[in-house]
């Protein structure tokens, strides 16, 4: 078995536990993030940076996907957006010296904190095979190292190439042309374990996998469910647009396992009031739902408004597709399995059904507590059978709000970044290009994973992310990654990515958010597309960590010609010189970038069509809207165990540890806890403050077991448990995940609880 690297160093790991936050942000988090950013970067760039923050003429906030209101305040960041911003620009350095001291064996016992915490990477980096260190390599050589290996497989289709969403719309586009002119759409992204539920359920019921409202829609709007979503950590600044659609008269709902503090209320540290005062109370009814009990709760809801007559018939009739078969299913939906499914008194299922039909716009955001479980994508089409009843899509003030993580994780998908491309892109593509783009699908992130544990997959090529740390099963995911032949990562920071390698593993650093990208043609801005389809410009203004250092734009085409050799009739080095070049090809093959140029430059940018939202029209198989037939079922834990779910503290961004802090929920100083309902606590004999390994049950009989995690006595839903990502990857199986989405079930994976092992070495 592989020997794993905790991700926090367990000589620090010493969580203290005090009672979880009722309020999110205030002064706290103003000063917590200013004192983090200063540490990074001084206190002079802190201010130049911060003050550029999604505003018209700066940066794209590397944080989260949620969308810029129109027109900003003057700081238009929040605490997590400024600790993300403070990680890129900091002023710590990682030199040719640095590899030369240490091995590369001896960073892969490093945490992943103390990987983050040495800086940017300032040069190209080759561990050869068999070499200890990593050592300097031109960009000339490393290119054709690639080539030389890309060239020496059977078959394109051994090399798979990974997209974490952070990457501009302008690189993944020259990325995925890469790709396909290579042969092959093996194109896994981090969206396919974090939203991919979303987008299959919305592609199927609505035609568009994507959001359908704006930040308008959400002040307009009478009702707003947020089920299973972190906001006051991981999209703080919808907490503004929450505050303002509540003022506005919006009742707001939230269905969690866990009472988090940012949706009880909330302390806006844009206005004096907030930084002060007791702040905005934001939800109004709280769910508190089991693991898993969303399908059960929306289809009690929909047997509610049938059996009070509140369906929209005009609209199901004008739009929708397959309401009697639902009709009929949904009507036997059955009590006592819902109440068993959520855990919910049926009182409060009533309380909520009376909200409902009393609204006539209503709102359902959601995040990873509905994606990532087995029946996460029957979960989201409930969802959707739920707004359509009430002709709640394609209307103002109502909608599906699926809030994305990554910055332009949604513009990678539109740019082309997928693995199982709709033919109308290829069609589009080809044409533009002259060639015959590959038809065959290709591997998402854990069929990558597969193909690399059993030798098909020889070359992973990863544009950005961590890809080792965030996907599941890590001591599989490692193995299989040390079968490959090459392992090349384009990255700004250090991560365990680079120290789990293939026979030979490259590091090419790169420009991020914040840097200033210049060319021979001068300097260049790149464009995103936020959780709800809105794409504007983003342009660093920071001096780069090191000189010669190159964007992800010009990674991909100097690669690309290397690879595909002078013949190759892209004009690759058009495209790394001006970005423009490259708009103008996307303009002509991605439907509603028509423009892109002119459109780009407007202040505020441009909103990407959207058929349900803007005229109820549905580019479904069917031609409307489809109602889906979802039946009720809910995890299943035998007795003596607990549904664990994976999740994020307030101080990190996915497996980046900015801290050890989750400040909210009362833990300092730690991260390896496990929250525990205290009456599940009392039936297992788990004390508060003990240690015990978690060990994950699944039907292949193989132990997956993550040691030593402090109990805590927690208000969680009864049955489950939360325990933080990417300590707990380990446990997640690679083959349990969602059915159709394939996306790990990182939100449901029964655990049982072993004496501790100790902290890992
Ligand atoms: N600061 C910061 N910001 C981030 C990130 C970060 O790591 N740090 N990550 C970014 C990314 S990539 C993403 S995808 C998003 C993630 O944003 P979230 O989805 O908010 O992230 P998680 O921490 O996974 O939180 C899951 C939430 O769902 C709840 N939940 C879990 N299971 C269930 C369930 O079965 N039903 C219900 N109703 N609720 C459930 C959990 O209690 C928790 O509140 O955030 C993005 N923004
Ligand atoms: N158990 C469990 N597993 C999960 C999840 C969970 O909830 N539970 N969540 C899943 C989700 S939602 C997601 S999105 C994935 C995240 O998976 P990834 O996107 O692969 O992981 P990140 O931690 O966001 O990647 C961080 C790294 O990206 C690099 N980076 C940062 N900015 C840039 C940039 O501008 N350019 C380039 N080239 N590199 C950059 C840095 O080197 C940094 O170390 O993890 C998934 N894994
Ligand atoms: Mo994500």
């Amino acid at each position: 078995m592989a020997k794993q690297a905790p991700q926090s160093d367990p000589a620090q790991d010493a969580p203290e536990v005090s009672a979880p936050q009722q309020a999110a942000a205030g002064l706290p988090a103003v000063g917590h993030s200013l004192r983090m950013a200063a540490e990074q970067m001084g206190a002079r760039r802190t201010l130049a940076t911060l003050l550029k923050v999604n505003q018209p003429d700066g940066f794209d906030c590397p944080g989260c996907a949620w969308p810029e209101p129109g027109k900003t305040h003057t700081a238009e960041f929040c605490e997590n957006g400024a600790k993300a911003v403070a990680e890129e620009a900091t002023e710590r350095r990682i030199r040719a010296e640095f590899f030369a001291a240490h091995p590369v064996a001896e960073l892969a016992e490093r945490s992943g904190y103390w990987l983050g915490q040495q800086g940017r990477l300032t040069q190209p980096m080759l561990l050869d095979e068999g070499a200890t260190h990593y050592t300097p390599v031109s960009w000339d050589d490393a290119f054709a190292l690639i080539a030389e290996e890309l060239h020496a497989l059977d078959t394109p289709d051994a090399a798979a190439f990974y997209t974490s969403g952070r990457t501009s719309n302008e690189a993944a586009f020259a990325y995925q042309l890469f790709a396909r002119r290579l042969g092959t759409n093996n194109l896994p992204d981090c969206s396919n374990m974090c939203h991919e539920s979303s987008g299959s359920a919305l592609t199927e019921t609505l035609g568009v996998g994507k959001g359908s409202v704006s930040l308008k829609d959400l002040y307009q709007a009478d009702l707003i469910i947020v089920a299973g979503q972190n906001p006051g950590t991981n999209h703080p600044r919808m907490l503004s647009a929450l505050e303002r659609a509540k003022r506005a008269g919006a009742t707001i709902v939230s269905v969690n396992p866990l009472p988090e503090a940012g949706l009880e209320r909330f302390k806006n540290p844009q206005q004096a009031r907030g930084l002060v005062g007791h702040g905005t109370k934001l939800t109004d009814l709280f769910l508190q739902i089991r693991l898993g009990g969303d399908l059960a709760l929306f289809r009690a809801l929909n047997r509610i408004v049938l059996e009070q007559d509140g369906v929209d018939r005009a609209f199901v009739d004008e739009h929708c597709h397959g309401f009697e078969e639902f009709d009929e299913q949904a009507r036997t939906t059955d009590r006592a399995e819902v109440l068993a499914a959520t855990g919910l008194p049926w009182e409060q299922i009533e309380e909520l059904g009376r909200l409902v039909l009393a609204s006539r716009k209503v709102i359902v955001c959601w995040a990873m507590g509905l994606t990532q479980h087995k029946h996460a994508v029957p979960t989201i089409r409930e969802a959707v059978n739920f707004l359509l009843l009430r002709g709640n899509v394609g209307r103002p003030g109502a909608g599906v709000c699926p809030v994305r993580g990554h910055s332009n994780v949604q513009g990678d998908r539109t740019m082309g970044i997928f693995e199982r491309p709709a033919a109308a892109f290829l069609d589009a593509l080809g044409k533009e290009f002259g060639f015959e783009p590959p038809r065959a699908h290709g591997h998402d992130a854990v069929d990558t994973i597969r193909a690399m544990r059993d030798g098909r997959v020889r070359v992973f090529f990863a544009m950005g992310g961590n890809f080792v740390a965030a996907s599941p099963d890590t001591d599989v995911t490692e193995a299989a990654i040390r079968r490959c032949r090459l392992t090349v990562h384009v990255s700004t920071k250090l991560n365990r990515s680079h120290v789990v390698t293939g026979a030979r593993a490259l590091i090419l650093p790169t420009l991020g958010r914040t840097d200033r990208d210049v060319t021979g043609t001068g300097a260049q801005f790149v464009s995103v597309e936020d959780s709800m389809g809105q794409v504007h410009s983003s342009r660093g203004g920071l001096r780069p960590p090191a000189p010669g250092l190159l964007s992800e734009t010009a990674i991909v085409c100097r690669l690309a010609r290397t690879v595909l050799g002078p013949g190759d009739t892209v004009p690759w080095e058009d495209f790394a010189a001006d970005y423009d070049t490259l708009r103008d090809r996307i303009a002509r093959v991605v439907p509603g970038f028509e423009d892109y140029n002119e459109k780009v430059r407007r202040p505020g940018g441009f909103t990407l069509p959207h058929g349900p939202r803007d005229s109820r029209t549905f580019p479904t198989a069917t031609g409307r809207a489809n109602f889906t037939v979802n039946p009720l079922t809910a995890p299943e834990v035998p007795p003596g165990r607990l549904l664990l779910q994976t999740l994020r503290s307030h101080d990190q961004y996915n497996t980046t540890v900015y801290g050890l802090d989750d400040r909210y929920r009362g833990i300092k100083g730690g991260r390896r806890v496990v929250l525990v309902n205290p009456a599940d606590a009392a039936e297992l004999g788990l004390a508060e403050g003990g240690f015990v390994d978690l060990v994950s049950e699944w039907r292949d009989g193989v132990e997956r077991r993550a040691p030593h995690f402090r109990v805590v006595h927690y208000p969680v839903a009864r049955g489950g448990a939360a325990a933080y990502y990417p300590e707990t990857n380990v446990l997640v199986p690679l083959d349990s995940t969602a059915d159709i989405s394939n996306t790990p079930t990182s939100k449901a994976v029964v655990v049982r609880f072993e004496p501790d092992s100790g902290a890992p070495a």
